[in-house]
């Protein structure tokens, strides 16, 4: 017994020297070790054996069984290191590549560059100023000074008592013709904020002002321009009206209206049942912002507006909800691509 051990052994050594893959090393183990394997089936033989032979017989399979794994083990991490340096040598260079993931812009940065290229076709350059303002630019400047009950239209983020976070685009307006002089044709994007938060309005938005000065410019070449726009961006047969409005730094001061596009004007809950949706503020410059800057008033006239982009994008998509646009959810912002 102890002899046809000992051949299994070296029958084993034998084929253990000449596999030279995984699922021969793997054929070996299960042929010797297994469950059906030599020295498996010789083990089972013990109880037929002498009280004498038994322990000796025993250990010597015991012995041959623990030598066997061993060697098996380490073979197995001699192929293992060799399989994984020829599979490096067998990269196939014709497979097809991995698609690489695309990103896409925000809807908002998209619908606000959208809105910018077709000012900038018409003519308006681009300004930017900082989003922490100081007092005099995002208020006293446009004729709205401290105490005045208009600082009310709009909850301000207060940094310290002259400085906040600005409330709208429209101090870019007053920085930019501090430095220039007339004509001058901006439009100026950016970040706005506001104390402010419900299903169409959110703490940080953003608005689009624009702002037009050269001598001899009237109140229809506003209105010529901003019904030129939203028929572009919404479609040519948008209906525009201008209402009648209040700011301090326009005079005369208008809101802007389209006609509803959920309802066709007959009224719905989006332009709550009015048939119309307000879409932006506008006017003519105040002469005492003019005088503020030291423009002549009697010299120059402009007009201005402001956007939120937000709502233009809700438009433009159907969106009912503003704060979706900043949960971050992938699956939402995923079908603006
Ligand atoms: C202004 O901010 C004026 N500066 C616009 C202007 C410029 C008028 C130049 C005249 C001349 P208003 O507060 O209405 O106006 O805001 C403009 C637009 O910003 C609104 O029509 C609305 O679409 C958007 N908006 C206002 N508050 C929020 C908010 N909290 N979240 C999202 N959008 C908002």
């Amino acid at each position: 017994m102890l002899e046809k051990i000992k051949n299994i052994l070296s029958q084993a050594n034998e084929e253990l020297e000449k596999v030279s893959d995984l699922a021969g090393l793997d054929n070996i183990r299960v042929s010797y070790l297994g469950k059906k394997g030599h020295l498996t089936l010789i083990l089972r033989t013990l109880g037929s054996l002498s009280p004498e032979e038994r322990p000796v017989v025993g250990d010597s399979i015991n012995k041959a069984k623990a030598e066997l794994e061993e060697k098996i083990s380490l073979k197995k991490e001699t192929l293992e290191k060799t399989t994984s340096k020829s599979s490096t040598k067998l990269l196939d260079l014709t497979l097809p590549g991995r698609t690489p993931f695309k990103g896409a812009y925000h809807p908002i940065t998209q619908i606000l560059n959208e809105i910018c290229d077709i000012f900038t076709s018409l003519g308006f350059t681009v300004s930017q100023g900082p989003e922490i303002e100081l007092d005099f630019y995002n208020f006293e400047a446009l004729n709205i000074p401290a105490e005045h009950p208009a600082r009310d239209m709009q909850d301000t983020f207060y940094v310290s008592d002259n400085v906040v976070l600005r409330t709208h685009t429209s101090p870019i307006q007053i920085r930019t013709m501090q430095k220039r002089k007339p004509p001058l044709k901006i439009i100026a994007p950016g970040k706005v904020y506001r104390c402010d938060s419900d299903i169409t309005h959110t703490p940080m938005f953003h608005q689009i002002e624009g702002l037009h000065v050269d001598k001899d410019l009237s109140f229809s070449h506003l209105k010529g321009l901003l019904i030129q726009f939203l028929q572009k961006f919404f479609s040519a047969d948008t209906k525009v009206r201008f209402r009648p409005s209040f700011f301090p730094f326009t005079e005369p001061s208008a809101e802007v209206d389209i006609g509803c596009m959920m309802c066709g004007g007959s009224g719905c809950r989006v332009c709550k049942g009015t048939g119309w949706i307000e879409v932006l503020g506008a006017g003519m410059v105040h002469p005492q912002v003019f005088r503020n800057v030291g423009y002549d008033p009697a010299e120059f006239t402009g007009y201005a507006f402001g956007l939120g982009i937000e709502r233009f994008t809700m438009l433009r998509y159907g969106i009912n909800d503003i704060r979706l646009y900043y949960e971050n959810d992938i699956r939402f912002l995923e079908q603006f691509k």
